[in-house]
């Protein structure tokens, strides 16, 4: 029996699939405010209203104030609370920590600003206010309670039946057998009574329990299917299956990177064919994929990474089963031709850290110890050219490196770049919401603030040549996990695979 424990008891939480991510919930942030290099963290307490835990990290420049204010997507600065200050953390240089409540569920921002020697600077983080815990009762308190009652129970009906049995007798005599029927009828009615109430109160918890149920934050859900076109052409279709999505209750869908949906392919359970496309958008609900003919049949999980207007990023998922690829298909035109930033790589992980590609291209994973689930770490990819020399990295969809990362179950999955966890897309459209460039409230976004996401502007991070590209990310949970890195160099993307193992918590 699992119920919510009325905020009582925080014992072991159930976490249920939501936001941009598959159970890792954390938000990771690295950037700037203004003149100052930071790293923030959100952790999000996963219940609505809760409290959530935020870091920042200022990275260079001494920093002599931080301030943090949760601001919802639709009231702006004016509407949000008043700025906490953030304390310095005794013995860490550089680092503040604060707590924001944020109170309703959606879209938010925690908004940063960092002052000190080197003048002031702000900053915007996306966080998804969501509630995707159900909390369980610990047996030992369960135990503890259920004694309690019974102690109670059989005390109240003990007491009722003295009282009408005994509390008029003279001490030392003994009732007699109508006084003592009268009491077995008190403690007969008694214990019906308190029956009654406990059904009444089992009535009441449930209801408590099934209403929170249906406050929790379930993902959108997505049908995938794959059709052989008669050219033979394999195309994926996606069919988001929701009827409050469908009435447009959602806000409108807004690209990041340029494209409305980021989808990845894992074959499972091998894990060794990866792809990251773009499906094309049909109508509302639907959108289309051509799939490259190099994806072997099989099953595969699909995510899809959506950003909405209101700065809200999610991932869907589902299951679909791929058809063997038609040998000789010619290469596919019109609506659905493949999109040029469209990639894949079949094949398992490298051994021993280091990808090797056809063009002698290598990439390998720069070791920075073992990693601790809940804990920061960074990891760290360097690509280097046939001959040994540092590669001169582009941007491939105005980033410097994605990476997706998912433990070999399945039980996490989460899109990262050199920014960290956060959707570029939803911190553009939260930052022109604050500017006052959208009016607060209104879910749709003007022209002019969509050309700001179709763009590719180069966001993504740079490194010095030659040096590592550096993703920050905080593992939820110990485990086997899978890294597909993509780093673009000469006009062709490379996808190292890597495998990792992370320590559990503690
Ligand atoms: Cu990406």
């Amino acid at each position: 029996m699992k119920r919510r424990a009325l905020g009582i008891v925080l014992a072991a939480a159930l976490a249920l699939p939501a936001a941009a991510h598959v159970g890792s919930p954390n938000v990771i942030f690295e950037g700037t405010a203004g003149p100052y290099p930071v790293r923030v963290i959100v952790r999000p307490p996963g219940v609505v209203p809760g409290l959530a835990e935020i870091t920042v990290r200022v990275k260079e420049g001494k920093a002599q104030r931080v301030a943090i204010r949760p601001v919802r997507w639709d009231t702006g600065l004016e509407g949000s609370p008043s700025p906490d200050v953030a304390r310095p953390v005794r013995g860490d240089v550089g680092l503040f920590a604060g707590e924001l409540w944020l109170m309703t569920s959606g879209s938010y921002s925690v908004h940063v600003e960092v002052d000190g020697e080197l003048g002031a600077g702000t900053v915007i983080v996306p966080v998804v206010s969501a509630a995707t815990e159900r909390l369980s009762m610990s047996p030992y308190l369960g135990t503890l309670l259920v004694a309690l009652a019974v102690l109670l129970f059989a005390g109240a009906v003990t007491a009722a039946g003295a009282a009408v049995g005994e509390s008029v007798l003279e001490p030392g005599s003994e009732a007699g057998p109508g006084r003592r029927r009268a009491a077995r009828w008190a403690m007969t009615a008694t214990a019906m009574l308190l029956a009654v109430a406990l059904y009444g109160g089992k009535l009441w918890w449930d209801g408590a329990d099934a209403q929170h149920e249906r406050r929790l934050a379930r993902p959108l859900s997505v049908r995938a299917s794959v059709t052989v076109e008669e050219a033979g052409h394999r195309t994926l279709a996606l069919v988001i299956d929701d009827s409050d999505f469908r009435q447009g209750r959602w806000s409108p869908i807004v690209p990041d990177h340029g494209k409305l949906m980021h989808a990845f392919l894992i074959a499972e359970p091998s894990l060794d064919a990866f792809a990251h496309l773009h499906p094309v958008r049909l109508d509302h609900e639907r959108f289309a994929v051509d799939l490259p003919p190099a994806l072997p049949a099989g099953r595969y999980r699909l995510y899809a990474d959506l950003t909405h207007a209101s700065g809200y990023a999610h991932t869907l998922t589902a299951a679909v089963e791929l058809p063997p690829a038609v040998p000789g298909a010619p290469p596919r035109t019109g609506r659905l031709a493949p999109d040029a930033d469209d990639s894949w790589h079949v094949g398992g992980a490298a051994g021993e850290g280091k990808a090797v590609f056809d063009d002698g291209f290598e990439m390998r994973l720069v070791p920075g110890g073992p990693l601790h689930a809940g804990r920061e770490v960074e990891l760290r990819f360097a690509l280097y050219a046939a001959g040994g020399d540092a590669a001169v990295l582009e941007p491939y969809m105005g980033m410097l490196s994605h990476a997706a990362v998912r433990r070999h179950d399945g039980a996490v999955f989460i899109h990262l770049h050199p920014t960290g966890t956060i959707s570029m897309a939803a911190q553009t459209v939260l930052k022109l919401r604050q500017s006052g460039a959208v009016a607060s409230g209104s879910s749709a976004l003007p022209p002019a603030a969509l050309d700001a996401l179709s763009g590719h502007g180069g966001h993504g991070g740079h490194a010095a040549a030659g040096a590592p590209v550096v993703m920050p990310y905080e593992f939820p949970r110990g485990g086997p996990y899978r890294v597909w890195v993509q780093l673009k160099s000469g006009g062709r993307v490379y996808t190292g695979v890597f495998d990792l193992q992370v320590e559990p918590r503690g």
